[in-house]
């Protein structure tokens, strides 16, 4: 099972170490193509990674190998929703994870996509269950 994880880079890094507990878990379900996204090093101003068309065509690559999508929205995030829009399209399987008391509103593009699944959580012991169950079923 190939999972690309799509979480926020420029948007905003405050979720970093949430994401790398995600991924740590969804390693236990097959390849995290993306691990890089809950590194904490990788912060929202670096400069001194690859060039943007390089990060974009190669991500996208990744994106359309993968089996699923799994996408953190808590923190908005205009590549994470360009990802989701993208992976809808080549039908992919999408698993959004939002956390509702966190006081961000999610845009209705992604809450109101028929394509993707949404599911809300609290914390990591939820994400663990959902991600479980999501993945007993796909
Ligand atoms: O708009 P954002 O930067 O928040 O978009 C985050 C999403 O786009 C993630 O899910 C990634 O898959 C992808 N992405 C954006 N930037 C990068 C990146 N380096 N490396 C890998 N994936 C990325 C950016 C580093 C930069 C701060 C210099």
């Amino acid at each position: 099972m190939r999972i690309y994880f799509a979480g926020s880079i420029r948007g905003g890094r405050q979720d970093a170490a949430l994401y790398h507990q995600i991924i740590e878990y969804l390693k236990t379900f097959g390849d995290v193509l993306t691990e890089h996204i809950g590194d904490a090093k990788l912060t929202q101003f670096g400069d001194d990674g690859p060039a943007d068309r390089f990060i974009h065509d190669r991500d996208l690559d990744w994106l359309q190998s993968a089996d699923v999508v799994v996408a953190e929205v808590t923190t908005v995030s205009m590549g994470v929703g360009y990802e989701i829009g993208r992976a809808v399209e080549s039908g992919k399987k999408v698993l959004c994870l939002f956390r509702p008391g966190s006081g961000k509103n999610l845009s209705a593009m992604v809450a109101g996509c028929p394509g993707l699944e949404l599911l809300n959580y609290k914390n990591i012991q939820e994400a663990r269950e959902i991600l479980g169950s999501y993945f007993q079923k796909n």
